[in-house]
């Protein structure tokens, strides 16, 4: 196993590395920026290194501070959690070439999947299924950009290949804006990403997000652990994810899962991964591969009893698989409701110091949370205070234990989102199950 590894994160997913270490005796060195001296994990941690003032882009993106804490702790590796540096290529890269281990796929990998239209591709060859568009980038041709639309069929969606998660891209409804959506998109894509390539799909109009969760190690294994459905966002921030996804046909499961654990075998895919899907009339269309440990990966912990992030640190020690495909099993149902540090009523965050916390507990909870008592909200970073996350045998039970730990749960000092997750637990649209990425933004607005 690795001996030592640098945490490069923060917030509660640094705590949630920090505990998989501790169960797998490897030694961890926190990095963090000056404001985070008393953050949880940094107390808890073997060793800590400050690497900078309080914007991250001068600390937890400083990549040669980062790497510098490696060297002077004698660590073989660094996690970077997600968010920062996770899905910076060229910082995997480097990590490598200074002789660590970077937790997560190989460089070319990431860099794959960074290029959207590389991404599509390489999962079309491998028979994912893929959104109707343009098998590559538009050019320059007005009059082929024309027939393309045409024969995909209005409305299409013009996305960044440098792009994902929600930025650069624009929706086209007939043929009159379509140059003009392209030009722009470009623009905006290179003043963004530095890369103005941009690609055309079928705009899918009411669709749900579901997303599967693959293992891989450098042995050519791979599995699928199921998939979570995180239809419930606003503004492209997701606030509620669930597994398995509402009234979702078993057989559909399986299959689609079965072809992004392929893929992976086919990419010599490393560590853990999601596959991001829109699921529309009964159809899975591929849009992204994140490269990461994801903020959600809680409820696929809680149905299958795989712990994501040990198995992330053994594919990068090089260990082989421990669990074969059959050997998964999805044990009812998991409901996780993200607490942010913000205003309820206009999502502003909401900084401060917590002055009372109290967890909430009981059958069946989770909580994945890095505050305490007198523990100060910087402004500088996202605002993510706590997940709860409520398993039970069927759906009904978990949103019933849900509904129980978000009574339980007090925060004062700051602002929160709780009322609001409070009211989703009531709807009768989501204790239906199966709503679209519309659906909260539709009922803010009401
Ligand atoms: C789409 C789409 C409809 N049709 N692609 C937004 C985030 C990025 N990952 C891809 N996104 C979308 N791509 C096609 N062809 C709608 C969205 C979308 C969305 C997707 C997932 C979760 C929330 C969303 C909110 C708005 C738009």
């Amino acid at each position: 196993m690795l001996e030592k590894i640098v945490i490069a994160n923060r917030g509660e997913i640094a705590l949630r590395i920090l505990r998989a270490c501790r169960e797998l005796g490897i030694k961890t060195v926190a990095v963090h920026s000056t404001v985070d001296r008393n953050l949880k994990h940094v107390l808890l941690a073997d060793e800590s290194v400050c690497i900078g003032p309080p914007p991250s882009a001068q600390s937890y993106l400083n990549i040669p501070a980062v790497i510098s804490a490696a060297e002077v702790t004698d660590a073989v590796a660094i996690h970077p959690g997600y968010g920062f540096l996770a899905e910076n290529a060229d910082f995997a890269e480097r990590v490598e070439r200074s002789g660590f281990i970077f937790v997560g796929p190989r460089a070319e990998t990431i860099r794959l999947m960074g290029d959207k239209i590389s991404a599509i591709n390489a999962m079309k060859k491998a028979g994912v299924p893929c959104v109707p568009g343009s098998n590559g980038p538009l050019t320059d041709d007005v009059k082929q950009n024309h027939l393309l639309a045409r024969k995909i069929g209005y409305p299409v969606i013009i996305k960044a290949a440098g792009g994902g998660g929600g930025r650069g891209m624009r929706v086209v409804h007939s043929e009159a804006t379509l140059n003009n959506a392209i030009t722009l998109t470009k623009s905006e894509a290179l003043a963004a990403f530095g890369n103005d390539t941009v690609y055309m799909e079928k705009f899918l109009e009411n669709p749900r997000h579901i997303e599967f969760q693959v293992l891989a190690d450098n042995r050519g294994n791979a599995i699928h652990l199921g998939e979570r459905d995180c239809s419930m966002q606003r503004r492209h921030q997701k606030i509620i994810e669930e597994s398995p996804a509402p009234r979702l046909p078993e057989k559909l499961r399986h299959q689609i899962g079965e072809r992004c654990a392929k893929a992976c075998r086919e990419i010599g895919y490393r560590g853990a991964g999601t596959f991001e899907f829109l699921y529309e009339n009964g159809e899975f269309y591929f849009i992204e591969m994140n490269t990461r440990v994801q903020v959600e990966h809680p409820v696929t912990e809680m149905i299958t009893g795989v712990d994501i992030v040990k198995e992330q640190l053994r594919a990068a020690a090089g260990e082989r698989l421990t669990l074969r495909q059959k050997d998964i099993e999805w044990r009812g149902h998991a409901i996780e409701c993200r607490i942010n540090a913000e205003h309820p009523e206009t999502f502003v965050p909401s900084p401060g110091v917590v002055t009372q916390f109290h967890v909430p507990g009981g059958p069946g909870i989770r909580v994945d949370s890095h505050i305490y008592n007198g523990y100060p909200v910087p402004p500088y970073y996202d605002s993510l205070i706590a997940k709860i996350i409520a398993h039970g045998e069927t759906r009904d039970v978990a949103l019933a234990r849900m509904r129980n730990a978000l009574s339980e749960l007090v925060v004062e000092g700051i602002h929160t989102n709780a009322a609001l997750h409070r009211e989703i637990m009531n709807d009768a649209a989501f204790i239906a199950g199966g709503t679209n990425i519309h659906y909260l933004e539709k009922k803010l607005a009401q």
